[in-house]
């Protein structure tokens, strides 16, 4: 019995410890190396094509989009970025026109989305998340 409570006491201490090194890892808040990295997907008046079209990125990484007065970013499903429709998708981003919004990706797949007025023009998009 009395070992027994020694190596709760043991456990206990390991666990403290862990804990403390980890609140000090990270210090002043920064961003350790291997962490989320920012991506950038930007638009340019008079240019109809997303800079860069295509992303593949990291889960938990984050995109801004940066679009110019003449152009949004609009989340679409698969369906409809195949098939040149500009329907938002339920509950995805939308970045409208003239607007810089950063979206974090958090979960693994293939994400669509599109210019609305430029969809004719190919203005559509995607970011890989692995
Ligand atoms: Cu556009």
């Amino acid at each position: 019995m009395k070992n027994l409570i020694g190596l709760l006491f043991l456990v206990v201490g390991l666990m403290t410890v862990g804990c403390g090194d980890e609140a000090t890892g990270s210090p002043d808040g920064a961003v350790p190396p291997g962490g989320p990295t920012t991506h950038v997907v930007s638009s340019e008046d008079g240019n109809l094509s997303f800079l860069p079209a295509d992303i593949v990125i990291a889960a938990g990484d984050m995109v801004r989009f940066e679009m110019t007065s003449t152009h949004n970013a609009v989340e679409v499903s698969q369906d409809t970025y195949e098939n040149g429709g500009i329907d938002a998708l339920e509950g995805g981003f939308n970045v409208g026109f003239g607007e810089t919004e950063t979206i974090t990706f958090d979960t693994p797949g293939l994400y669509y989305f599109v210019c609305q007025p430029h969809v004719p023009a190919g203005m559509i998009g995607t970011v890989t998340v692995q």
